[in-house]
C-alpha cells in the first residue's frame, strides 16, 4: 500500500462548485442562442458529420426550473460555497426595460442558496450579450460600456446584499481571443481593430462595475475572473521560445489584470491549460501524455506555476474553475487530487489562495462544443433532466468536509 499523507487546507478556506446562466439555466435568447441556430452553422456541423441539435444550448440543464434541487447538490457535496451567473438578456431583454420578473426570479435563488448557508459567488457577465447590445456591435461598441454599467447598479441594488464575491467579467480574455481574433465564439470576427476596441471596453466595464458595487457596498469583494494558462518553453536553453513563453504569459495572463489598476480585491484563476512553447509555429508542442475528453493535456503542476504567477499581485487568490471533461470518470477524482497538492503546494510557500471551485458543478452546453463534453460532477439527462452522481462526486465531497486531500 502506498503511503498516504493528508494536507490540510487553512482554516475558512472555501470550497465549492462553479456553474455559469448560460450553460445550466436553459430558455436564454442572446447573442449565442442566436448564432447556435444559423443556418450555416447547422451545415457546417451537418458536414462535419455532427449532429446540429447537439449544439444548440435549448434547456440546457433546466436549472432555471430546478435551482433548488441542484442547490441541493452543492450541499451534498459538502461545498461552502456556489459559483453563479445572471444572464444579463434576461433582465434587460430590451435595450432600456427592466424585466423584474427576472431580477425576483434570481432573488429567489440567491436566498435559496443563503438559506442553505452558502456563500455566493456571482458572475455578472460570462460571455453572452442581449441581442440588441449584438446589434450595436456588441463590447466593440464604446456604448456597451454605460449599458454594462446601468445592469451592474441595477444588479447591484436589487441582489448585492446577497452576495459575498462579486466577479464583474468571466475570462475576457477568452472572448476576446475567440469572438474578435478566431471566430470561433460570437460575433465570429477576425478583426483586430475590433479585438482592441472590446478589450478596452471590458476593461473600463470592469473599472466602472468596480467602482459602482464599491459605492453600494464598501467592503464588497469584487474580482474577476482570468483563464490562466502555463507557458513554458519547450527547452529553457533556447532564448526565443524563453521569449514567446514570456510574452505569451504576459499578454494571455497580465496584461489585463495590469489594466485593472489593483482595481480588484481578488483575482479568480481558471485553469485547464498548459503550453509547452517552440519557436515554430504553430509555437506550442504538448506531451499530452495524459488529455482531457476536450484533448487538453492535464499537468497539474501548472496550477502551482499559474497561481505563483499571479503573488505578483498581492490579492487574495480563488481558483474559481479547475475541471475536466471525462464522460467516464475514471480521471477526475485523481485530477482533482493532483491539483489540490500544487493548490497546497502554493499555498505553503506563501500563496493567499482562499479557496477552490470545481468546474462544474453539472454536465452543461460546452459552447462551441455543445453537450458531448461531460465536466459535471454530477451527470446529467438532457432529455430528463436528471442528475446522478458520479464516484468522484463522493471523493471531492470528502475532500470538502475534512479541508484537506489525502495524496500519495
Ligand atoms: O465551460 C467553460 C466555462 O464557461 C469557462 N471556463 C472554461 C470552461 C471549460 O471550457
Amino acid at each position: 500500500m502506498p503511503k498516504q499523507k493528508i494536507l490540510k487546507f487553512p482554516a475558512g478556506f472555501l470550497w465549492g462548485v462553479s456553474t455559469s446562466a448560460y450553460q445550466i439555466e436553459g430558455g436564454n435568447v442572446n447573442d449565442w442562442s442566436q448564432w447556435e441556430k444559423l443556418e450555416a452553422r447547422s451545415k457546417k456541423l451537418s458536414a462535419e458529420g455532427k449532429k446540429p441539435a447537439d449544439y444548440i444550448c435549448g434547456s440546457a440543464c433546466d436549472s432555471y426550473n430546478r435551482y433548488e434541487e441542484d442547490l441541493d447538490l452543492v450541499k451534498n457535496l459538502n461545498c461552502g460555497a456556489y459559483r453563479l451567473g445572471i444572464e444579463w438578456s434576461r433582465i434587460e431583454p430590451e435595450q432600456g426595460q427592466w424585466n423584474l420578473k427576472e431580477v425576483e426570479h434570481y432573488r429567489q435563488v440567491l436566498q435559496a442558496a443563503k438559506a442553505g448557508n452558502l456563500k455566493i459567488v456571482l458572475t455578472l457577465w460570462h460571455w453572452t450579450l442581449p441581442l440588441w447590445l449584438t446589434a450595436q456591435g456588441g463590447w466593440a461598441n464604446k456604448k456597451a460600456v454605460e449599458y454594462f454599467v446601468r445592469y451592474v447598479e441595477l444588479i447591484a441594488g436589487e441582489l448585492g446584499s446577497y452576495v459575498d464575491y462579486w466577479v464583474i467579467l468571466n475570462e475576457p480574455m477568452v472572448h476576446l481571443a475567440n469572438g474578435y481574433l478566431t471566430g470561433k465564439f460570437p460575433p465570429n470576427k477576425k478583426n483586430i481593430f475590433q479585438a482592441c476596441k472590446a478589450y478596452n471596453n471590458l476593461t473600463k466595464a470592469h473599472l466602472m462595475g468596480y467602482g459602482i458595487i464599491h459605492k453600494k457596498f464598501r467592503l464588497a469583494k469584487v474580482g474577476l475572473t482570468m483563464l490562466t494558462n502555463y507557458f513554458e518553453p519547450a527547452r529553457r536553453w533556447c532564448a526565443g521560445e524563453w521569449l514567446i513563453a514570456k510574452l505569451a504569459n504576459h499578454c494571455w495572463n497580465d496584461r489585463f489584470v495590469k489594466k485593472l489598476k489593483n482595481k480588484f480585491d481578488f483575482l479568480g484563476l481558471d485553469y485547464y491549460f498548459h503550453d509547452r512553447i517552440v519557436w515554430y509555429p504553430p509555437f506550442k508542442k504538448n506531451l499530452n501524455a495524459s488529455v482531457t475528453g476536450m484533448g487538453w493535456e492535464i499537468f497539474p503542476q501548472g496550477i502551482y506555476k499559474v497561481l505563483k504567477n499571479y503573488k505578483k499581485f498581492n490579492k487574495p487568490l480563488f481558483v474559481m474553475e479547475n475541471g475536466l471533461a471525462d464522460a467516464k470518470d475514471n480521471k477526475r477524482a485523481k485530477f482533482i487530487i493532483e491539483h489540490l497538492k500544487y493548490v497546497h503546494q502554493a499555498i505553503g510557500e506563501g500563496g493567499d489562495v482562499q479557496g477552490y471551485f470545481y468546474w462544474s458543478l453539472l454536465d452543461n452546453f460546452e459552447w462551441a462544443d455543445g453537450f458531448a463534453p461531460k465536466f459535471g460532477l454530477y451527470s446529467v439527462d438532457h432529455k430528463t433532466f436528471k442528475r446522478s452522481a458520479r464516484p468522484s462526486a463522493k471523493v471531492y465531497a470528502e475532500i470538502c468536509k475534512n479541508n484537506a486531500v489525502e495524496v500519495d
